[in-house]
């Protein structure tokens, strides 16, 4: 690198450790705190980042085979289903995205399919599930991401999808992103203003989209209606 300092101009090189932006507000679970510890798979609550999780037929892995970064990591067993869940609706705002890395543990030769999930409230029928993912096979821990985009404070559930004879799967470094509304343009406010997604076929600036002649974008400087050929721009 170059930089410009009181002294002149020096060059030399830098390691700059490259961190995940994280937005404020994100929840993150890195299984490293203080008292983030569970040693048996029975049902129990743990603290993670501050938040009261239940973890069933799951503990906190910390031994050689446990797929983990830093010194622990979950660890979801395979002789029953296997979850842990928040034990509030987490994120005031909403749930933007929830990640982890995941793995195979080490130990086993196969691993249960894991399924992520949010609900209202914890009844067993109101859980939608978001995300799926597949450890089997996998040796080095990997990243999950999936997005949920939905504006208000939701449990969150991560589980085994259980079939029998499977093995245990790692899971570390949670990570939940509070939901953001998206930023729309004025151009894109005006489309949805006719319920029509920015970005669908004929909705670029210089398309005419109900052929009256008139682009959408000269539709939109007269604030027209571009899907009906009736109204035009005087
Ligand atoms: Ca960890
Ligand atoms: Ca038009």
């Amino acid at each position: 690198m170059v930089a410009n300092n009181a002294y002149g101009v020096t060059t030399g090189t830098l390691d700059i450790a490259v961190t995940e932006y994280l937005p404020p507000g994100t929840m993150e679970i890195t299984f490293e705190n203080a008292g983030e510890v569970k040693t048996s798979f029975d049902l129990g609550s743990v603290v993670l980042s501050g938040e009261t999780w239940f973890m069933d037929q799951a503990r906190i892995g910390d031994s050689a085979l446990d797929v983990k970064v830093g010194k622990r990591a979950a660890c979801f067993g395979s002789f029953y289903p296997a979850h842990m869940t928040s034990s509030n609706k987490l994120m005031p705002t909403g749930i933007g995205t929830i990640s982890f890395l995941y793995a195979q543990y080490a130990g086993d030769e196969k691993a249960e399919p894991l399924l992520v999930e949010v609900a209202t409230s914890t009844d067993p029928g109101d859980w939608l599930s978001v995300g799926r993912v597949d450890p089997n096979g996998v040796a080095e821990l990997t990243k999950f991401e999936t997005s949920v985009n939905i504006n208000q404070p939701m449990y969150v559930r991560i589980r085994t999808d259980w079939v029998p004879d499977m093995g245990r799967a790692n899971v570390d470094n949670i990570i939940i992103t509070p939901y953001a509304a998206p930023s729309y343009s004025a151009y894109e406010q005006y489309l949805l203003q006719y319920n029509v997604t920015p970005g669908d076929a004929g909705t670029a600036p210089g398309e005419d989209w109900d052929g009256d002649g008139a682009s959408n974008t000269n539709e939109f400087d007269a604030d027209s209606n571009p899907y009906d050929a009736a109204s035009v721009p005087p």
